[in-house]
């Protein structure tokens, strides 16, 4: 199975590059993100908890997160590999995550560190308030929230998967197209290696 993660801070291209990847690769996307901002919108009492911290910028409880990768796991029993968008965000939940593939004889294949600088970060994110609805983009206090939390308790995750070898810097400012190119680049080095 071909298993990555798309890594980086919130407003990296995560989200955008992965909708091209999973088309390239058939991999099945897991977005945490995308499955929290359907609970919200179905409103599920775990939407309302998950809505009160995303709004201040926070990350939401780890055994939220874990359970629903855990049945979005188990829901896709066919799948040729997955994309993990926005997750493992700490690393209790890169653990967690190992430890969910190992009872499927799965791993990790290679972790994408999508790098760019903060102030276009927040730019980025400013620009899709605009127009996303969303209410953690329009408000550039939470932004820098968010981006607090990335090196606060995210950033670490990459240390994790350092250890084993599976880390692979990419640089996330360009145009989408060369940055996907760049991305693919590195899984067919890696798958034909
Ligand atoms: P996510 O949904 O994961 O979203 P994100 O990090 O904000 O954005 P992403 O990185 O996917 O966006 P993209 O760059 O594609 O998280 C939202 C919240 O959910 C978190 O703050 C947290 O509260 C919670 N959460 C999610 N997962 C969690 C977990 N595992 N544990 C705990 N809490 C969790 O897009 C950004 C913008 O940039 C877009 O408008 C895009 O068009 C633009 N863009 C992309 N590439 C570009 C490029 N090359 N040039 C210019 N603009 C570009």
């Amino acid at each position: 199975m071909l298993n990555l993660i798309l890594f980086g801070p919130p407003g990296s291209g995560k989200g955008t590059q992965s909708e091209k990847l999973i088309n390239k690769y058939g991999l099945k996307h897991l977005s945490t993100g995308d499955l929290l901002r359907s609970e919200i919108a179905e409103r599920t009492p775990l939407g309302l908890e998950a809505k009160n911290l995303m709004d201040k910028g926070q990350l939401v409880p780890d055994e939220v997160v874990i359970g629903m990768i855990s049945s979005a796991l188990d829901a896709n029993p066919n799948a040729k590999g997955f994309l993990f968008d926005g997750f493992p965000r700490t690393a209790t939940q890169a653990e967690a995550l190992d430890k969910l593939l190992e009872l499927k004889n799965t791993g990790i294949t290679m972790m994408l560190a999508m790098e760019v600088s903060e102030e276009e970060l927040v730019n980025r994110l400013l620009k899709r308030g605009m127009t996303s609805g969303r209410s953690d983009d329009n408000n550039e206090g939470v932004i820098r929230a968010r981006i607090a939390e990335y090196h606060n308790k995210t950033a670490a995750v990459a240390d994790y998967y350092r250890k084993f070898d599976k880390v692979v810097k990419v640089k996330g400012e360009g145009s989408v197209e060369d940055i996907f190119n760049e991305l693919s680049r590195e899984i067919d080095t890696l798958v034909a290696a």
